[in-house]
């Protein structure tokens, strides 16, 4: 059974030992990023803080912090029956060889419409718990928006589901709606930014409105389901709605409303509902904000989000997350991403035998990639495929390994890539688009990228000399030397 509501989660986190309730008086600006981080580096619960100085709502921080509570928030129980996020991951690779695709279209479009075509279609429903309260005369300092850390420009709302669609209908392979994860800097009661980066599909929708010079609806959710605030982070190809993806997660299609100032849709059961628009051509200072590579991200300008309406539950809670130096909450979710979208790097790279993306590297700096190498220099195409697909194209670093490395383990990776390399023969340097937080990068979004074939070299690719063994006892050895100390 799917969640009904955050509440609904945050009852079963409490359930499973896996929440505690903060009481003590506590401040939105600092306070709760101070115990949140101790928390969070300590491997802790989520918290509910249910005292928010100036706020009469409750809010929730680190419900996604630990891959338990990641298997928890899509609805698959890790502890109990031993279920976790690698089933999530099964289920999409057996839906993948359920359509066994033969031409690389055909691939892609497996790809496209493996989730629209699942069971879970969303639905359109009359009313719903998000429209309990109905605010015309909205006001966001109602909402306890965390100030997260000491240089940020403001508070921000950390855990949107920022609800667009493209203006035109009926394009071939585009999804006429996304639901993308984007941070909004609170103005003033009614003005918020859209901290839409250039690459991501919310922005490419804007740039259409702007095109045609027009204002743009916005939507925005805060709670509900976990599946679907995960599902608004999902790297997903363009031309998949995330709603479609949240309805697979979670077993059951999400149950949509119209919303009351614009035309566009939110889950029914979401917490808060902040309805408004974007104008075309307006842009006001963005920034900076504590970020997830650990730094300060710059101050730049960013679109405007205009607040018209905000509807939500009576009693509702307001859901944030806090970035930082890893590990953080984010981490999990990224984590959980690069697990269920292995299977399909997989149906396009059928050589990929693992990836780990290790938190140090948050996710756009550092990729490990085990490979079952097939043929000369195959790393270096399998590098620039990575860098060709999708969000995988901000991969500052990509190192590639043989399939008999363990990529989920770093060490055994840096003794491996660094015994295995020539380092003038076996790099390679790329260039192309950056993650917008990339603060070293030479210029904004553009950047080098580094490939290290770790992979053992053969003579096809002009190693002349023997490739020697790593060390290994032999299997009889072992096992008699095992039962020898099982007697000791
Ligand atoms: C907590 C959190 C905050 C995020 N903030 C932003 C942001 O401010 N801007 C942005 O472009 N992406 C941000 N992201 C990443 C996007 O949500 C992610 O790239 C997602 O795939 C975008 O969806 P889209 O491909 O539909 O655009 C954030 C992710 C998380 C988990
Ligand atoms: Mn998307």
């Amino acid at each position: 059974m799917p969640y009904k509501s955050l509440r609904d989660f945050t009852k079963k986190l409490e359930a499973e030992g896996e929440l505690r309730r903060v009481d003590a008086e506590i401040s939105p600006a600092l306070e709760i990023t101070e115990v949140t981080d101790r928390v969070c580096k300590a491997g802790g619960p989520a918290l509910l803080f249910t005292n928010v100085r100036g706020s009469q709502f409750p809010v929730l921080m680190n419900a996604f912090g630990s891959m338990r509570r990641m298997a928890l928030a899509l609805g698959v129980d890790a502890r109990q029956a031993g279920r976790g996020i690698e089933d999530v991951a099964r289920e999409i690779e057996d839906l993948l060889h359920k359509q066994p695709p033969t031409t690389l279209m055909d691939k892609v479009r497996t790809l496209i419409e493996l989730f629209h075509l699942s069971r879970y279609a969303p639905r359109t429903v009359k009313t719903g718990p998000c429209k309990e309260v109905v605010e015309h005369e909205p006001d966001l300092t109602k909402i306890p928006v965390l100030t997260c850390w000491p240089q940020d420009g403001g508070p921000f709302i950390t855990l949107p589901m920022v609800f667009t669609r493209h203006p035109e209908t009926g394009q071939r392979n585009v999804a006429r709606r996304n639901v993308g994860m984007y941070r909004m800097q609170v103005y003033d009661a009614r003005t918020t930014g859209m901290h839409w980066h250039v690459h991501k599909v919310g922005a490419a929708h804007y740039r259409a409105y702007e095109a045609r010079g027009e204002r743009m609806p916005v939507a925005v959710a805060l709670g509900g389901d976990p599946a679907m605030t995960y599902a608004a982070t999902a790297p997903l190809p363009e031309s998949v709605d995330e709603v479609y993806f949240a309805g697979f997660l979670r077993k059951k299609g999400v149950e949509m409303v119209k919303c009351e100032t614009c035309d566009l849709e939110v889950p029914a059961d979401a917490d808060f509902v902040l309805e408004g628009y974007v104008e075309p051509g307006e842009r006001r200072r963005e920034g900076p904000f504590g970020d997830h590579t650990g730094y300060y991200s710059l101050a730049d300008d960013y679109p405007v989000f205009h607040l018209t309406c905000i509807t939500r539950r009576a009693d509702p809670i307001y859901p944030a997350t806090i970035v930082g130096r890893p590990p953080m909450e984010d981490c999990f979710m990224a984590k959980t991403t690069e697990r269920l979208f292995l299977p399909m790097l997989k149906a396009v790279l059928p050589e990929l035998i693992d990836i780990n993306l290790p938190i140090e590297g948050v996710f756009h700096n550092l990729a490990l990639v085990s490979i079952r190498k097939q043929y000369p220099f195959h790393a270096r195409k399998v590098m620039h495929a990575l860098w060709g697909l999708g969000q995988m194209m901000f991969t500052k670093a990509i190192v590639v390994v043989d399939e008999d490395v363990n990529v989920q383990d770093p060490s055994e990776v840096v003794w491996r890539t660094l015994a295995n390399i020539d380092p003038k023969r076996d790099i390679t340097f790329a260039e192309g688009p950056t993650d917008v937080l990339d603060h070293a990068a030479q210029h904004p979004t553009l950047s080098s990228k580094i490939g290290i074939d770790a992979t053992r070299k053969w003579p096809a690719e002009g190693f002349s000399r023997q490739w020697p063994d790593p060390i290994q006892m032999t299997p009889e050895v072992k096992r008699r030397i095992d039962a020898l100390l099982d007697e000791m």
